[in-house]
């Protein structure tokens, strides 16, 4: 561990987006800004067919997205189902820092985002629908294992399926305070309202500033039912290291449901007090990024069950 700061995020593009992060952190800068900016990168991007503006559209062919943010002090907001806003992440820290509440859904955050000053933009890109309408073709709904692909152009995967990333990511700052991000289009083609487990506090993401922070990636559903990153943190608080306790909740999924595990990806990445790290996946293929003081573009294959 580096002691932090220390930014770390779930696949190959997460060194991207902590390369934005990192200016915020290496100015001393606070967590909540570095995981708030960071994830702004991949939202941004067209080409990222899996996060904000581009992100695959659900059945129907509509962009609908899920984030949350979580803060050192336990506050924490959320969107999900949420359209037309290219940076819901920043939709979620407004719901945590204007309004009671922890969680708003559907029209009701594209309100409260428009209220707010968010812009209404058009997500869905002539790439993304032209991949819907392929998928129209066939209509076959069956998540695919998530496997790190070097280009973000679209991944079309065997059997007219395609790839699915979150970005989840969790900072230490120098103040020794930690906070996290997740944000996603979630399963591409998925049934509208389908809710994952990105914008699920506990599931998709979990901080304790007493302890540390984790994320997920993957088929929400699975983390969900195990409320995955909750776990996680507390498997830290019993003392598990943070790659043993991602490996603890993968292993939870796989001994409920083995048969299902089989099919599936599910990764866990976890960042703990001291700054050290970890990360575990039921399939292979799980990456992540690392950046701190002595590298910025550091990219760590995640150890995995299979
Ligand atoms: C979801 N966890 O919506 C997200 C998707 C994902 O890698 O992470 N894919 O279930």
């Amino acid at each position: 561990g580096s002691g932090g700061p220390i930014v770390i995020s779930t696949w190959d593009f997460g060194v991207a987006a902590n390369a934005e992060a990192w200016k915020v952190l290496k100015e001393g800068g606070r967590s909540l800004d570095a995981v708030e900016q960071g994830v702004w990168v991949p939202e941004a991007d067209p080409a990222n067919q899996t996060v904000g503006l581009g992100g695959f559209p659900d059945r129907d062919g509509k962009v609908t997205l899920d984030a949350c943010i979580m803060d050192e002090k336990g506050n924490c907001g959320s969107v999900a189902a949420l359209e037309h806003i290219v940076h819901p992440i920043s939709v979620a820290r407004r719901v945590m820092e204007k309004t009671p509440h922890v969680m708003l859904v559907g029209e009701g955050a594209l309100q409260f985002a428009l209220e707010q000053g968010f812009k209404k933009e058009d997500l869905l890109t002539p790439q993304s629908e032209k991949a819907w309408k392929e998928w129209l073709k066939t209509s076959q709904y069956k998540p695919v294992i998530n496997i790190e692909n070097k280009s973000f152009a679209p991944r079309k995967l065997p059997g007219n399926q395609y790839n699915h990333d979150t970005i989840g990511m969790l900072a230490l700052d120098s103040k020794g305070n930690l906070s996290g991000a997740c944000t996603t289009s979630g399963m591409a083609f998925k049934l509208r309202g389908r809710v994952g487990d990105s914008p699920i506090i506990g599931a998709g993401l979990y901080v304790d500033n007493e302890v540390g922070a984790a994320t997920s990636t993957g088929v929400g559903e699975e983390v969900i039912r195990n409320v995955g990153s909750f776990l996680v943190v507390e498997l830290m608080r019993q003392g598990y290291r943070p790659e043993e306790a991602c490996k603890e909740a993968v292993m939870r999924i796989i001994r409920k449901k083995p048969e299902t595990a089989k099919e599936i990806q599910v990764g866990f990445l976890a960042l703990n007090k001291k700054g050290e790290y970890g990360a575990y996946a039921i399939q292979k293929g799980f990456s992540f990024a690392v950046c701190d003081v002595n590298k910025q573009d550091l990219i760590i294959k995640g150890r995995s069950y299979y």
